[in-house]
């Protein structure tokens, strides 16, 4: 079976900030760490791209809401994931063919079964959600918006609709959802965001519109064009129509369901109850896992592109580049919680962690090996119990970082686990002082000084490994100038499980000193 993680599709009423990177830079780490551990792995992203918000935003343009789309994701959605090196499988836009004609007929699928009716419907609607809200969860209007009602989450009027819709049979599914949570307790993550879902289905669930009728940018219900199918249901749809609802059994049968769908905490509910309900009601198997991720904070609020407080990825990768970029926010934010950005915690934390810790160790170790063997690597003749203490640290990072990364989705904790390696190791080479070793002409500090130093490049190469999922770009770099591509292959082949193994890096492979791999910031 495939390993299948997804990201949103996001919206294209604007250009991605940090807050959409920060999700996709989290699946795009989980895929790759999944293919390094030698698993086939699927891994889509997308954008939504019917609904009110879309033709709104289009129309304040001066444009049709395709054309709008497609500016917005051949200029902004698709360059940005690739400048943040984002190595998805599959991008999948909701106005293309292969999605549309598949939503409409999982639509009358389910309207065949009798899982649809037709009824009114008046209610509270934030267009930024594309959702229906409870009057209760509203928040009373302030100031320019006094008298209002407000989105809980955009702090915006919401609009009062009355329409004559479709209704899909949420309610009947309270139950078995319920069931589902508590048979499956690692289906939502994290514990906080289970408690919340658990909690509001408990309360009984409402039948959910399905379609809209006063606006037409979207897919038309089949059996009543005057109407379209809310986004949402349109949208959810993409995870199954990617990978080939009715159209290839085979890649469907080998992909779907999704072990992880990857999604903000904002978006919760549609992924944790929507969608298995949409699933269950049409006989189709339920994702592995929904986790949600917490909001980048700006002022103590998310941001968000309807309140114009994004900041775009690009403003920093300028400064502190790709690699930096993917790392800070997974090391620095415990995945599943809120987080705020400041230039200084990411300064900080670049020079102290990457440059000071990372960034020295290999041009420490890469100049040494150039300065005492001519750039070839000794052999390890006189290992002690310093050297066995070392080849622990590294077992033991490998399996934390396996463990949390891989299965736990602890970003952080990973990461955290392989620089606490990289500390000894730079521990070790403070201890061991192989500089002073050196000064001694006897033979046995010339043994002991190729031990030193080959523990610490086969060190280096196994943190390329284990760090390539995070930052691809930097550990090619190490591979290189650690010589090891001409022995052990691309770093591309190399597994985590390697990682561990002790020993791979031979003795005489050609080590350079390449260039920084954290220049200092200016
Ligand atoms: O909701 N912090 O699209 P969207 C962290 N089209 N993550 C954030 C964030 C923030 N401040 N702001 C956005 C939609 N995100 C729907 C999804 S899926 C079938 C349809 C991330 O463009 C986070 O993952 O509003 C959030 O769930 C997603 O962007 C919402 O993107």
């Amino acid at each position: 079976m495939t390993y299948y993680v997804t990201t949103p599709i996001y919206y294209v009423n604007d250009a991605p900030h940090l807050g959409h990177a920060y999700t996709t830079l989290a699946a795009d780490v989980l895929a790759r760490w999944h293919r390094r551990r030698g698993e086939d792995v699927w891994f889509l992203t997308g954008t939504d791209e019917h609904g009110q918000k879309i033709l709104r935003t289009a129309q304040a343009n001066c444009v049709g809401p395709k054309e709008w789309a497609d500016r917005l994701v051949h200029e902004s959605w698709q360059p940005l994931w690739e400048h943040l090196e984002i190595a998805n499988d599959d991008f999948i836009r909701t106005t293309q063919r292969r999605h549309t004609d598949r939503v409409r007929e999982f639509v009358q699928d389910l309207h065949d079964r009798g899982e649809i009716y037709q009824d009114s419907y008046e209610g509270p609607y934030c267009v930024d959600c594309e959702e229906f809200k409870l009057p209760g969860e509203l928040l009373d209007g302030e100031g320019e918006y006094a008298g209002q009602k407000l989105c809980p989450i955009h702090k915006k009027p919401v609009e009062l609709l009355k329409e004559e819709n479709y209704f899909f049979r949420l309610s009947a599914y309270t139950d078995r959802l319920l069931a589902h949570y508590e048979a499956n307790p690692g289906f939502i993550q994290p514990e906080s965001a289970r408690n919340e879902v658990v909690n509001f289905v408990r309360q009984g669930l409402q039948d959910l519109s399905v379609s809209r009728s006063t606006f037409d940018w979207g897919v038309k219900v089949p059996w009543d064009e005057q109407h379209v199918i809310y986004v949402w249901i349109d949208a959810l749809l993409n995870y199954a129509t990617a990978v080939g609802y009715n159209e290839n059994p085979e890649k469907f049968g080998s992909t779907f369901p999704a072990d992880v769908h990857l999604v903000g905490k904002d978006i919760l509910r549609f992924h944790a109850v929507i969608w298995p309900a949409m699933l269950l009601a049409n006989g189709l198997p339920l994702p592995g896992r929904i986790a949600a991720n917490g909001w980048l904070l700006v002022g103590g609020e998310k941001m968000s592109k309807s309140n114009l407080t994004g900041i775009k990825p690009q403003d920093l990768t300028a400064h502190f580049g790709v690699d930096a970029y993917r790392w800070y926010f997974l090391r620095a934010i415990a995945f599943g919680q809120d987080g705020s950005f400041s230039w200084e915690d990411f300064s900080a934390r670049y020079t102290s962690e990457l440059a000071n810790d990372y960034g020295n160790l290999a041009s420490r170790v890469t100049a040494m090996v150039g300065g005492y063997f001519d750039g070839e690597l000794p052999a390890a003749t006189a290992d002690g119990e310093a050297e066995r203490a070392v080849r622990e640290g590294l077992a033991r990072a490998v399996a934390e970082a396996d463990r949390l990364i891989g299965e736990e989705l602890d970003f952080q904790g990973g990461i955290l686990a392989v620089f606490d390696f990289v500390k000894q190791v730079n521990g070790y080479l403070t201890e061991q002082q192989p500089w002073k070793v050196a000064k001694d002409p006897s033979e046995e500090a010339a043994a002991r000084l190729a031990t030193i130093l080959y523990t610490a490049a086969e060190s280096l190469r196994a943190v390329a490994v284990l760090l390539d999922p995070v930052m691809p770009e930097t550990s090619g770099k190490l591979w290189e100038s650690l010589g090891a591509e001409a022995s052990l292959g691309a770093l591309a082949d190399q597994r985590i499980q390697d990682a561990a193994e002790w020993g791979r890096l031979p003795a005489g492979a050609t080590v350079t000193k390449g260039a920084v791999l954290f220049p200092r910031l200016s």
